[in-house]
C-alpha cells in the first residue's frame, strides 16, 4: 500500500496541499487555493486587510480554517486518497498571532461534520482579527520591550532577533494596551502554525521551537519562554502561551472531524506545525552548511542552515531554531512579489514581457539605481514607504523593471553579509522562483549557482517531509535529516542558473554604489 504524507502551507495569499510518496521519492498531489479568488466573501486583497495608513495589516483566522474545509472538499471531489495519509504536518506564515477564548477547545473537541469548522468556531475568538507579518504598527511597543530587555544587543542575545514590529511580543503588547478587556478574555495566544495544528488535533497545540523563535518571547538558547521577555510584553502572558516543543514532535492522532468528513484514517498522525521559512529550509534540502536559499513569495526571504548559533548584532537579521534542531539565519523583505507586481502592472506587462525586458536590458541598468520601498520595509528599516530612482524616472519601463529586480538582490547581498558563510549554491523557491530571468539577475549579483526546483512551494513540501521523518523515526528508529533529504530531494526535478562571470565587476561596483545611495536616504 502507498505510504503517503501530507504537507499543508497556509501562506499569506493561499493554502496549498502537497502529498508525497516518500518511498517512491515522488510528489503525488499538489493542490492550491487562493484566498482572494476562492474565498471571496472575506474580501481580502492579497490575503490581508490593510489600514488606511498602511501600517496595520491583518487577516481573519476564520478564513484560514474555511480554507482548510474548502481545499479538502476540492481534494475530495478529485478522489484524493485521504485514507492513505500516514501523517501530516503544516506550515504557516510566521509571526501572526491568533487569540482564542475558552470555547475554542470545547468546540474543537466536538466538531460536527454537517457544518463547516468556521461556522462552529465563530464565537471561539477573543479577537476577531489576526495581525500578520506585514504589520508595522508596533514601533512604540518595540522600543518599550527593547528597553525593558536592556537594549538591542541584549534583546538579540535573548531572543535571537532585535524586537521587530511584526514579531508576536510587540503585537501582543499592543493588543493588551489597546483592547485590555479582549486581552482578559483570551485563553490562548497561538501562532498561525499552532492555531492550525490545534484544529487538526482537536485541542490547543504547542508552538514548535522554529516558529517560536519568531516571537521575541522564546529564549533562543534554552528554547523556553523567557521570563524577562514575557514580563516585558503583557501581564499574565505565560498562562496564555501554549507550551513549546521540538518541530519533530508527534502531537497525536487526527481530530475525528477529518476522519468522518473527508475519510482520513483515524490513525493519521499529526506532527507539530511550523513557520513557512523553517519548513522551506527542509523542503529545499538545506541541511548542509554553505547552502543558502532565497524564497521569492509575498515576502522575499534569504536564509541558510547554521550548525552553530551566531547573531546579527546590527539587528537586521534573525536567528531561528531550525526544524532539524540546529539553527537557521533569515532576513525578510516586505517589498517582494507585491512590489514586483506594482512595476509589472504599471506598465501592463505579463510576466513573460517583464522577463523579456530583463533578458534584453544591460546588467547594471546603465548606472541607474532604484531603492524600491513601495511598502514600509523591514530590511533596512524604512517605516514610511517611498521609491527612490537615481538616473531615471517612473515612466521609463526598462529601467524600472531592471531597477526593481537588481535592487532586491543587491539589497539581499548587502544585508546578508553578517551570515559569515558565503554560499556556493543558492536554492530558489516561492511563487516568483519559476521566473528564470529574475533568477539570472540573482545569480549574476551573488555570483553563485541558483537551483530552481519544479515545486515552487517548498514550505508545503517541507511539511510533508517533516511528517514522513517523524513517522518513520517512530516506526523504524531515528535517522539523520541528511539521509532523508538525500533520499528524496536528489530525485526532484530542478534546473540550474549559472552566474555569468563577465558581470561580476559590474555588480561589485554597483553594490558599493547601492550601499552609498541606501545610506544617503536612510540617514539623511
Ligand atoms: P505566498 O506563499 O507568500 O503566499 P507565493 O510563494 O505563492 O506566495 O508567491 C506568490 C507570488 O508569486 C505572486 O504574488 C506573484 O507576484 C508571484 N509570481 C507568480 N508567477 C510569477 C512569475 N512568472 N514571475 C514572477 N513572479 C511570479
Ligand atoms: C519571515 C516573514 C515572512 C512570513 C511570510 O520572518 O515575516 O517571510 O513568514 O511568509
Amino acid at each position: 500500500m502507498d505510504e503517503l504524507f501530507l504537507g499543508l502551507d497556509c501562506s499569506t495569499q493561499g493554502l496549498t496541499a502537497i502529498a508525497i510518496d516518500f518511498n517512491a521519492k515522488k510528489v503525488t498531489w499538489k493542490e492550491s487555493i487562493n484566498f482572494d479568488a476562492d474565498l471571496k466573501s472575506y474580501g481580502t486583497k492579497n490575503g490581508v486587510y490593510v489600514s488606511n495608513n498602511g501600517k496595520k495589516v491583518f487577516s481573519n483566522p476564520l478564513m484560514w480554517i474555511d480554507a482548510v474545509d474548502y481545499l479538502f472538499a476540492k481534494l475530495k471531489s478529485k478522489n484524493f486518497p485521504f485514507n492513505k495519509i500516514l501523517a501530516l504536518s503544516g506550515s504557516a506564515q510566521q509571526h501572526g498571532t491568533v487569540y482564542v477564548n475558552e470555547k475554542f477547545e470545547k468546540v474543537l473537541a466536538s466538531l460536527n461534520t454537517n457544518e463547516s469548522m468556521a461556522e462552529q468556531l465563530n464565537d471561539a475568538f477573543s479577537r476577531e482579527i489576526a495581525p500578520v507579518w506585514m504589520d508595522s504598527s508596533t514601533t512604540m511597543e518595540c522600543s518599550e520591550i527593547r528597553k525593558s530587555l536592556g537594549g538591542k544587543k541584549n534583546a538579540i542575545k535573548i531572543t535571537g532577533s532585535d524586537i521587530f514590529e511584526r514579531f508576536s511580543a510587540p503585537q501582543i503588547k499592543k493588543f493588551y494596551i489597546e483592547e485590555p478587556s479582549k486581552y482578559e478574555n483570551t485563553r490562548t495566544i497561538h501562532l498561525v502554525s499552532s492555531f492550525l495544528a490545534s484544529i487538526f488535533i482537536g485541542k490547543n497545540a504547542p508552538i514548535d521551537h522554529a516558529d517560536g523563535s519568531g516571537m521575541n518571547l522564546m529564549n533562543i538558547k534554552t528554547r523556553k519562554w523567557d521570563a524577562r521577555a514575557v514580563k516585558a510584553t503583557a501581564p499574565n502572558l505565560l498562562e496564555n502561551l501554549p507550551p513549546l516543543c521540538p518541530s519533530e514532535r508527534i502531537l497525536g492522532k487526527i481530530n475525528p472531524y477529518f476522519v468522518k468528513k473527508y475519510g482520513f484514517s483515524p490513525n493519521t498522525l499529526v506532527i507539530a506545525w511550523s513557520g513557512d521559512n523553517p519548513n522551506s529550509l527542509i523542503g529545499i534540502g538545506l541541511v548542509k552548511e554553505r547552502h543558502a536559499a532565497m524564497s521569492l513569495g509575498t515576502s522575499d526571504t534569504y536564509f541558510n542552515y547554521m550548525k552553530k548559533l551566531f547573531y546579527d548584532f546590527k539587528g537586521e537579521g534573525h536567528v531561528f531554531v531550525a526544524p532539524t534542531g540546529d539553527y537557521m539565519s533569515l532576513i525578510c523583505y516586505k517589498n517582494g512579489s507585491l512590489a514586483r507586481e506594482i512595476v509589472k502592472n504599471k506598465f501592463n506587462l505579463s510576466w513573460q514581457e517583464f522577463s523579456e525586458i530583463l533578458n534584453t536590458t544591460a546588467p547594471g541598468n546603465n548606472g541607474n539605481i532604484m531603492l524600491p520601498y513601495f511598502f514600509p520595509e523591514i530590511v533596512p528599516f524604512v517605516p514610511n514607504p517611498k521609491v527612490y530612482r537615481f538616473g531615471f524616472d517612473e515612466d521609463d519601463m526598462e529601467s524600472n523593471v531592471r531597477g526593481i529586480i537588481e535592487a532586491q538582490f543587491l539589497s539581499m547581498k548587502l544585508h546578508s553579509k553578517w551570515i559569515k558563510e558565503k554560499p556556493i549554491k543558492i536554492m530558489a523557491t516561492g511563487g516568483a522562483s519559476c521566473n528564470e530571468a529574475i533568477l539570472q539577475v540573482a545569480a549574476d549579483i551573488f555570483q553563485a549557482i541558483i537551483y530552481k526546483f519544479e515545486i515552487t512551494n517548498s514550505a508545503a513540501l517541507g511539511a510533508s517531509l517533516r511528517s514522513a521523518k517523524s513517522y518513520y523515526d517512530q516506526v523504524k528508529g531515528t535517522h539523520a535529516w541528511f539521509d532523508y533529504i538525500n533520499k528524496f530531494m536528489n530525485e526532484q526535478d530542478f534546473s540550474v542558473i549559472k552566474p555569468r562571470k563577465e558581470f561580476r565587476k559590474v555588480y561589485s561596483k554597483m553594490l558599493k554604489k547601492y550601499e552609498k545611495f541606501e545610506k544617503s536616504v536612510l540617514y539623511k
